[in-house]
């Protein structure tokens, strides 16, 4: 099986936690675009749900797909947030961001009862840090903030190279919401909610892709078939 193919069991392991009437946080990325295609055949044959996309390209699929949608306006919770991650620890802790939508994904994360990752098994660590940790920045005074953002890491006992996000074009990656990401090379994370909370006390710093206690469950497709760990 190819990691596609596993990616789109970790989706489907996902749906059979859906039911008739939820609100959904719809996440981002090629995992949860599965999900949200095979959400859009169960909407098809008369499931009704409603959900909320954590990205544009999000949005688009879910519109592509047929699942309606609404805003954190218009509703007062989720029920459950399907979204992918960059890793995952055995604590639940995660990296995300890796698709630059770090900062609409929390906030959804953050309003849903529950939050189910799916992923295949390669995001499987036992220590946060190979992936470069993604921090979503103002780019007014980013010299400022990349210093503090120094300063945390180094409060925490972490270091590593920065490199502020570029897309294909070689132009600046620029977010959803208008901001850049500098990404870091940590390594290794020993404390990643000390670093969390460092990192969130930065004014020029909008979010970071630690997600600290957020996750619920996580559904790891691989060669030996799915794993739900809790
Ligand atoms: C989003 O998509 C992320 O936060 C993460 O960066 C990425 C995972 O993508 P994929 O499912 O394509 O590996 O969920």
């Amino acid at each position: 099986m190819n990691m596609d193919q596993l990616k789109r069991q970790a989706a489907a392991r996902a749906l059979d936690e859906v039911r008739d009437g939820m609100q959904l946080g719809l996440g981002t990325g090629s995992t949860a675009k599965h999900f949200i295609e095979l959400l859009g055949e169960r909407v098809a044959a008369g499931l009704n749900v409603i959900g909320v996309p954590t990205s544009e390209a999000t949005r688009a699929d879910a519109e592509r797909c047929g699942v309606p949608l609404t805003t954190l306006d218009e509703i007062d919770h989720l029920d459950l947030t399907v979204d992918g991650a960059d890793e995952i620890d055995p604590q639940l802790n995660l990296i995300k961001g890796g698709g630059g939508a770090l900062l609409r994904e929390k906030i959804v994360a953050a309003a849903s009862d529950r939050m189910i990752v799916i992923a295949d098994d390669t995001k499987w660590v036992p220590t946060l840090g190979r992936f470069p940790l993604p921090v979503e920045v103002i780019p007014f005074g980013l010299g400022a903030t990349r210093r503090a953002i120094e300063k945390a890491f180094a409060q925490c006992g972490v270091s590593g190279q920065m490199a502020v996000r570029k897309a294909k074009d070689g132009h600046v990656f620029v977010t959803d919401g208008g901001h850049w990401i500098v990404d870091a090379q940590l390594g290794r994370i020993a404390d990643p909610a000390s670093l969390a909370k460092a990192l969130s006390a930065i004014p020029g710093v909008v979010e970071h892709g630690l997600f600290i206690g957020l996750a619920s469950s996580a559904v790891l497709a691989g060669g030996d078939g799915i794993r739900v760990i809790e």
